[in-house]
Order: structure tokens, then C-alpha cells, then sequence
């Protein structure tokens, strides 16, 4: 029997287990790549692990998020993150060089590998054919030390695309299509690969935006095939020699098929508060705007910037818009200088910001109090904007462009012709990016540590029963962002014990932390019940390590993202599931429970108030078991085990 793309890569990496949908397997992973937001932790927990060396064939480390730099902070992560790159032997791309994801994709990825990356947006790789997955920074620790990932073999879905984009509609309304056909938990457990004559109508940079907004709907990894497209452009970037074509079998088979008639796309947009909330931009036309933000990791190729800037040419943007635009790396920037169009958007009133993450991670740029900011980004969720109040809505750089010059939602095919341009070749240019030392002189290599390293925190083994209290329930969908907010709080990434205290579920319930840590210095330990898809969003492994550094034990949800469910095993936090759902309504905050857990792949019953018996099932493997049972996995890997 035929295979598709994603069974071939994963064929060829398998170090165990069978590629049957559901089960879980181990692959080998090629390159990673890490972000200094998860970044320092991770190098924390790879230096944990005593390996002299990186033992994949390539690894980054970026610095793309926390680089407003208002004290010695995030400085001083970058010093260090730069001292254990020059240490351990990995490339070092600088603050400024531009968005990961961005980078990897022009300077790094390549077909038919695998690339593991601390990061959710780890799959826009999957635009030029690599298999990319993103995972909690210590599961990248691992991959970094040669171990194989582990993941459950995902249901392969064919998303066969038809006809061709019709001006003014462009990738972005690919994704959003597709998130509002599947929503934001259609993705789980499943790999969504593009195939189709369609496919040969976008370039490189389109299929990322679109495999990249795909980690929106929750799954596994996105991916096109590799062809004569691929070829030409990783020519364009010199990098010719990695080209592989990598197509699926003629009889290939997929769980299911989505097809998407491309010519009859309209524009669409994400409204507040999900992604997956997406409505045809005539809907909305006439809703005020506040902001426009240009950039990210989504849209921030030559084209998205230039298409912008057409739009904008010879024009000023609405008095009473704001407008930022942030490219996604300095190559694009630079590509953009030389082309004019900097200059069209210099003129046009647009301000410009560093080759970073910036406003789509409140790093600076947040809208007005009850604003309205329309972005190119790829998350909308309540509060990340920085402005507690304010509502992101998610659409291409054609819609951001008419609001822009309007001041309200406005549908790009009434601006009139689609103007045309010409793609200019890309700026290669890596002088930001510093190459790993040779072994003799890394090992000589101090590594940095500013005060704001703080030492990882020890966690102890689980105990054979939890007492404890509910101490939050919550509804469905509840993102990283909720748990442990990025923005303002992104400096204390390297610091636990600060970010747990200051930052841990503080916009549902600012008492929060304070009630949990006193109720882990009484001895007992936190219980979270929560609804669907808890822990969508990010990768960040912070959202388990800090509810776990400040005492809880367990979370008893509907159903669990992936990246989370992973991240929640790794610091020893029990996730588990409701055998019946119903039973979600019989709890409340406060209730105070006990469960059991001397023997995790029996009977899991929940004690509340000391009567009621709730049934609950584990939604973790068998394999897990040691893992949970030693208090994480680094205790574990401390064992020897
Ligand atoms: C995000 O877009 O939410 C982030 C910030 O890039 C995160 C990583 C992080 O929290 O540092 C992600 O997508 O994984
Ligand atoms: Fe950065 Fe935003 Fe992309 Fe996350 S989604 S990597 S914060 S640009």
C-alpha cells in the first residue's frame, strides 16, 4: 500500500511503536529549534541533563520574543542563551535577526527531516516539507541530548486544494477557512497534509502561513508536499543542496478528505475571543478600528509586506488608526528596503518596529482600552494584546490594509484593481546568525548567568494519595494564555518561583497563586477541573511547571490539547479525564477531594466532600506511569531510569 508524506517521514525516523493512528510511537528528531521565551528553561533542563554537546544534527536557539529589554532581564537571558549556544554547540540567531519561525523556514529547514521546536508555531516548516512539530522546551531538552520524541502516531487528513486565489484573497483565508470548517480543537490528533493542483499555485512562504495557522485547530503538525516550488526557492535562499521532492503515493490513503475550491474563497477574519470564530469580512464591514498590526510569524514574507505597502501606496492610514508593522526577519526587512516599499510605508504613516514577535505577544503595541486591532497574527485570545479589554481580530495583510485606510473592517475588493509586483530575491544574509563553535573550544566556554537565572525547582515523587481542593473550574477551550500569561510577565521566564506568584491564572482569578501555596504549605495539594480542550495555544511548558511549583497535583478536564497533556507528564501533574462527562457539573471551586494513586492504571475514583465518587480514567499512557509516579521527568532521568 501507498504511502502519504507525513507516513514516509515518519517511517523513516521510527525508533519504535507502529504507525497505527492512536498508538504512540518514537521518532528520531533532526534539527531543533528554541525561542529565548522558552528558551532559557530549556537549556536549564538540558544542562540538567549533563550531555557535553547538542546530539541532533542541527540546533538553534532564537532570539525573537522578549526583546523590549526595559531592565537587566531579558538582556541577561540573552547572554546566557548566547554563552550555552557557544557551550554545546548550536547556531545562535540574534536578537533582531528576525521571528524563528521565519528564519528556519528561510535558512534551516529542510524536507523529509524532522524538526522538533519549543514553540506551537514549529510547524510553518512543514511549508517547504519537513515533518515539524512543536513540543515543551524540556521535550526539546531531550531531543537536544539524542533522544527519540514521543508522540501518538496522528490521523493523517488530506486537505485537497482546487482552482486558484482570486485577487484580494490570499493564504490567510486558506487557514482561516479551514478553522471555521474544524475549529479549534478539530486538529487534535491529527496531521493535516495538503495535496491537490491547487498546491502549485502557492509559494513556499503562502504554505507556511498556512501550516503555521494550522497549529490554531489543535493539530499534530501541517505539511505540503516538496516540488519544482520548493526547488526554485530554497535555490533563491542558496540553499539548492537541501532540496528533496517529496510527494505522497498515488495510492496513498488519508482518515479523511477536505477539499477547498480555492477560486471560491472570499476574505475572511477570526473575531475575538478564538481563532476559530471566523466570519466572511463583509459580516463585519463598518465595525470601527482602533489598531492595525502588519508581521508576525503567519504574515511577515516579502509578499505580505509588500502587498501591504501597495495597498498603502501614496496614501496615509486612518487618523484614528494606529498602525504597526513588524517584519519577520532581517533578511524581509532589508528585501523590503531595497524594493521601496519601507519607504511607501514610512510615508504612509505606518510605524515600524524590530524584526521580532512584538505586539502579538504584548511585547509592546497594545491596543486602546475596549480597542479594536485588527491583525495578520494568529491568536486573538482575550488579554494577550496586553489591554485586558481589548478585541483582536485575525485576517490577511489585504484586510489589514483596507482597515488601515478606512478605520473600519472593510472588504479589500472594494479598493478596486489588485495592484501587482514584482517578488524580489530574497537578502541572504546570516551574519546575525553566529555558527556553533568546534568542540575543543566550546568546551571552554563559560556559561553567563544573570540574577534573573534562577535555579530550576526540585519536585518531589507523588505521593500514594492527593488531599486537597479544588481550587479553580473552568470552562472550555481555557488556553496557555489563560494559565500562565506571556506580555508583561515574558522577563520572569527564567524564573519560577516570580512567575508562578505574579502570574499563574491572574486574569480568571488574581487569588489564585496566594490560595494555592497556602494550601501546598498546609501539606495538600491543588486540584484544577476544567472543560474541552483544556490548554490550547502555546507551548509553554510553564503553564505545568508553574501550577505545579505552586502545588498542583492534578487536572481533571473534558479533553486536553497535546503540547499541554505532554507538558503536564513532564512535570509530574496527573491529567485526567471524566469517564463520564456529565460528572464535570457535579464539581465546584472549593470542593475539597481526595483520589488514590497508588495504583495509576487501576480504578481512579475522586472523593468529593467526602462523599461523592467521581470515575475518572487517565489521560496519559501506561508508558507515563514511572514518569508521573518519580514527580516528573526530570526526577526521573535524575533516577537513572
Ligand atoms: C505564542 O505564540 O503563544 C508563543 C509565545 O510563541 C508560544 C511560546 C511561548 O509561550 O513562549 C507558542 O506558541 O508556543
Ligand atoms: Fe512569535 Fe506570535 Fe509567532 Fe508566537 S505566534 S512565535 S509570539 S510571532
Amino acid at each position: 500500500m501507498g504511502r502519504n508524506i507525513t507516513e514516509k517521514i515518519i517511517e523513516s525516523h521510527l525508533v519504535s511503536g507502529k504507525m497505527v493512528p492512536g498508538e504512540e510511537i518514537a521518532i528520531t528528531i533532526d534539527q531543533t529549534l528554541t525561542q529565548d521565551a522558552t528558551g532559557t528553561m530549556a537549556y536549564l533542563q538540558f544542562e540538567a541533563l549533563g550531555v557535553p554537546r547538542v546530539r541532533t544534527k542541527l540546533s538553534v536557539s532564537y532570539v525573537d520574543h522578549n526583546t523590549l529589554q526595559v531592565d537587566f532581564r531579558n538582556p541577561d537571558d540573552h547572554r546566557y542563551l548566547q554563552s550555552v549556544a557557544a557551550r554545546y554547540g548550536l547556531y545562535f540567531s540574534r536578537p533582531g535577526n528576525g521571528i524563528c519561525h521565519q528564519i528556519h523556514l528561510e535558512r534551516f529547514g529542510v524536507p523529509g527531516t524532522t524538526l522538533l521546536g519549543s514553540d506551537s508555531h514549529t510547524p510553518t516548516c512543514g511549508g517547504l516539507g519537513q515533518l515539524a512539530i512543536g513540543a515543551g522546551g524540556l521535550d526539546v531538552a531531550f531531543a537536544m541530548a539524542g533522544k527519540p520524541f514521543k508522540l501518538k502516531m496522528p490521523h493523517v487528513v488530506n486537505v485537497r486544494l482546487t482552482g486558484k486565489l482570486q485577487p484580494w484573497v490570499s493564504a490567510k483565508d486558506v487557514i482561516l477557512e479551514l478553522l471555521r470548517r474544524v475549529g479549534v480543537k478539530g486538529g487534535v490528533g491529527k496531521v493535516f497534509e495538503y495535496s491537490g493542483p491547487g498546491v502549485k499555485s502557492l509559494t513556499v512562504p503562502e504554505r507556511a502561513t498556512i501550516t503555521n495557522m494550522g497549529a490554531e485547530t489543535g493539530a499534530t503538525t501541517s505539511i505540503f508536499p516538496s516540488d519544482e516550488i520548493t526547488k526554485e526557492w530554497l535555490e533563491a535562499q542558496k540553499r539548492g543542496k537541501d532540496f528533496v521532492a517529496l510527494s505522497a503515493d498515488q495510492d496513498a490513503s488519508y482518515s479523511e478528505t477536505i477539499e477547498i475550491d480555492l477560486s471560491s474563497l472570499e476574505p475572511l477574519i477570526a473575531v475575538d475571543p478564538s481563532p476559530g470564530n471566523v466570519h466572511p469580512v463583509t459580516e463585519l464591514t463598518g465595525t470601527k478600528v482602533d489598531q492595525v498590526c502588519v508581521g508576525s510569524c503567519t504574515n511577515s514574507s516579502f509578499r505580505d509586506l509588500a502587498i501591504f505597502a501597495e495597498i498603502l501606496r501614496g496614501k496615509t492610514v486612518h487618523p484614528n488608526v494606529s498602525v504597526l508593522l513588524s517584519p519577520g526577519s532581517r533578511s524581509v526587512y532589508q528585501q523590503i528596503a531595497k524594493s521601496g516599499h519601507l519607504e511607501i510605508l514610512i510615508a504612509a504613516g505606518v510605524r515600524i518596529l524590530e524584526a521580532t514577535c512584538g505586539p502579538c505577544i504584548g511585547q509592546g503595541g497594545a491596543p486602546p482600552s475596549g480597542g479594536i486591532s485588527v491583525r495578520t497574527f494568529n491568536r486573538n485570545f482575550p488579554g494577550r494584546s496586553g489591554t485586558k479589554d481589548a478585541k483582536v481580530y485575525l485576517a490577511s495583510p489585504e484586510v489589514a490594509a483596507a482597515c488601515a485606510l478606512t478605520g473600519e473592517i472593510t472588504d479589500p475588493r472594494t479598493l478596486g484593481e489588485y495592484p501587482k509586483f514584482k517578488i524580489v530575491p530574497p537578502v541572504v544574509d546570516d551574519r546575525l546568525i553566529i555558527p556553533p563553535l568546534p568542540p575543543e573550544e566550546a568546551e571552554k566556554v563559560e556559561i553567563i548567568r544573570g540574577p534573573n537565572i534562577a535555579p530550576l525547582p526540585e519536585f518531589d515523587p507523588l505521593p500514594e494519595r492527593l488531599e486537597g481542593e479544588v481550587l479553580l473550574r473552568l470552562g472550555d477551550d481555557i488556553t496557555t494564555d489563560h494559565i500562565q500569561p506571556a506580555g508583561r510577565f515574558l522577563p520572569l521566564r527564567s524564573n519560577v518561583p516570580e512567575y508562578a506568584r505574579q502570574a499563574t491564572f491572574v486574569q480568571v482569578d488574581p487569588t489564585f497563586s496566594r490560595r494555592a501555596e497556602a494550601l501546598r504549605d498546609s501539606g495538600k495539594f491543588g486540584f484544577i477541573v476544567a472543560g474541552e480542550n483544556y490548554g490550547q495555544g502555546s507551548s509553554r511548558e510553564h503553564a505545568g511547571l508553574c501550577p505545579r511549583f505552586l502545588g498542583v497535583r492534578a487536572v481533571i478536564a473534558k479533553s486536553f490539547a497535546r503540547i499541554h497533556l505532554a507538558n503536564l507528564i513532564n512535570f509530574g501533574i496527573l491529567p485526567l479525564l471524566f469517564e463520564n462527562k456529565e460528572d464535570y457539573d457535579k464539581i465546584k471551586q472549593g470542593d475539597k477531594v481526595s483520589l488514590d494513586t497508588s495504583d495509576l492504571s487501576g480504578e481512579l475514583k475522586l472523593i468529593v466532600n467526602g462523599e461523592l465518587e467521581i470515575k475518572l480514567k487517565p489521560a496519559f499512557s501506561e508508558k507515563d506511569i514511572p514518569m508521573l509516579k518519580a514527580g516528573g521527568a526530570l526526577p526521573l532521568a535524575a533516577s537513572g531510569s
